[in-house]
């Protein structure tokens, strides 16, 4: 189908297309039994200029929006879901400064997140904070012209790989939402450290630790933006993020059903290739029929998000959902089609189902994003 990109909405789907089928199709599976760290793919992410796509040019970057990152995000997907997951964490990490941050902040950290020499990880969650954001206990405390933080991040993508964090902490508590602010942490910063690397069902090389502050000092041009706006930020960079983690069903519902295809095309049962049958290609009917109505809708989101930033809220929530939810159902229909095949790991779709589970969760439930979608209703029909 024809989405009118322009040629260098083209250029973007090719590199990464390349990068995809060269790189990471042929080690998804050795990333996935290692959980290592996929450094050298993301190198290379950065080496073809995909890095700075969503950051503008006066910081090093593209100049695009969340549209472009979704182009690359869909590509890098459809090869490992995994590797998608520490790229597409590198620009929620990013986001805040971009959306909020100080002009000094986005000279400092931008250039080097644009040409992939940096990484990024964004601190929300916490043990009692997942669905309830709000609910965070970490705290800084102003000692002069430096913060004090400490608290806990739970289940930090790129902890320990990247060079920076947005931390969100409370900063007031008597505010609610209004008492929550974001600081840029550095890896190297005194009282900062990690925790070890969480045994994942999916998403297994991508890496996934706490973020321990401990009395870490940190100075107070690192706030992102001003004190108490931390939280609506949060809520933004998260509009602009979520189309990414849509696209990453896409691509991964792309590459189920690519697998599904090609093998009832070879595979012969009664005398036939068994796509002749119409039990097997009814199921891949559907899936291609939600695999591009779930594309359709993840690029007019991400492409609304970024001409309409303010009114990201429910698109970016209905397509996270939609494609999330089909990518869960393509992958397990894509097994269906391979039969016992589909659950050997010598096959790759097993791990397309384990990698699909974590969408539907991360980066805001499922359930949450119908809360979004439900409170947008309401306050439309309320007009
Ligand atoms: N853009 C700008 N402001 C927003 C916003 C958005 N998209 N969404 C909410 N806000 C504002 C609200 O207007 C409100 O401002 P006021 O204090 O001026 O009224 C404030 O933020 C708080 O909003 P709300 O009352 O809706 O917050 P809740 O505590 O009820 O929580 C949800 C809202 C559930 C939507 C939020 O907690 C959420 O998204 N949870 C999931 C978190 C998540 O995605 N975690 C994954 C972390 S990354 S892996």
């Amino acid at each position: 189908m024809d989405y009118f990109f322009s040629e260098e909405q083209e250029m973007i789907v090719d590199v990464a297309r390349r990068i995809s089928d060269e790189l990471i199709i042929p080690q998804r599976a050795h990333f996935d039994e290692t959980e290592e760290y996929p450094r050298e793919i993301l190198s290379a992410l950065g080496e073809a200029d995909l890095c700075g796509l969503y950051i503008p040019e006066e910081y090093g970057g593209f100049g695009g929006g969340s549209f472009e990152m979704v182009l690359a995000l869909e590509q890098v997907a459809r090869g490992c879901a995994g590797m998608a997951t520490a790229f597409a964490a590198s620009a929620l990490g990013a986001y805040p400064i971009i959306i909020s941050g100080s002009e000094e902040l986005k000279r400092k950290y931008l250039p080097d997140i644009a040409a992939g020499k940096l990484l990024a990880a964004f601190a929300l969650t916490e043990s009692g904070a997942g669905s309830d954001a709000s609910a965070i206990q970490t705290t800084a405390v102003q000692d002069g012209d430096h913060w004090v933080l400490n608290g806990t991040k739970q289940w930090i993508t790129n902890a320990g790989e990247a060079g920076i964090y947005t931390v969100i902490t409370i900063t007031d508590r008597n505010r609610g939402a209004r008492g929550a602010t974001i600081f840029v942490v550095e890896d190297r910063d005194r009282g900062f450290s990690v925790g070890p690397k969480e045994k994942k069902m999916g998403i297994r090389c991508s890496s996934t630790r706490e973020v321990i502050l401990k009395d870490c000092r940190i100075s107070a041009d690192r706030i992102v933006g001003r004190v108490g706006t931390g939280f609506i930020t949060v809520m933004k960079a998260l509009d602009l993020s979520r189309p990414g983690i849509a696209v990453l069903g896409v691509g991964l519902g792309q590459a189920a059903l690519d697998e599904a295809t090609l093998y009832a095309k070879q595979r012969i049962q009664f005398g036939k290739p068994i796509i002749s049958f119409q039990a097997v290609s009814h199921i891949l009917a559907d899936m291609a029929i939600q695999i591009e109505a779930a594309r359709a809708l993840v690029y007019a989101a991400a492409r609304h998000g970024d001409a309409h930033p303010a009114q990201a809220s429910k698109s970016a929530a209905m397509c996270k959902v939609f494609a999330t939810d089909m990518a869960m159902k393509a992958t397990v229909d894509a097994a269906q089609v391979l039969g016992g095949y589909g659950f050997m790991r010598e096959y790759p779709v097993e791990k397309m189902i384990r990698d699909a589970k974590i969408l539907q969760i991360y980066e805001g439930t499922n359930q949450i994003q119908r809360n979004v979608i439900g409170q947008a209703l309401n306050k439309e029909y309320s007009r």
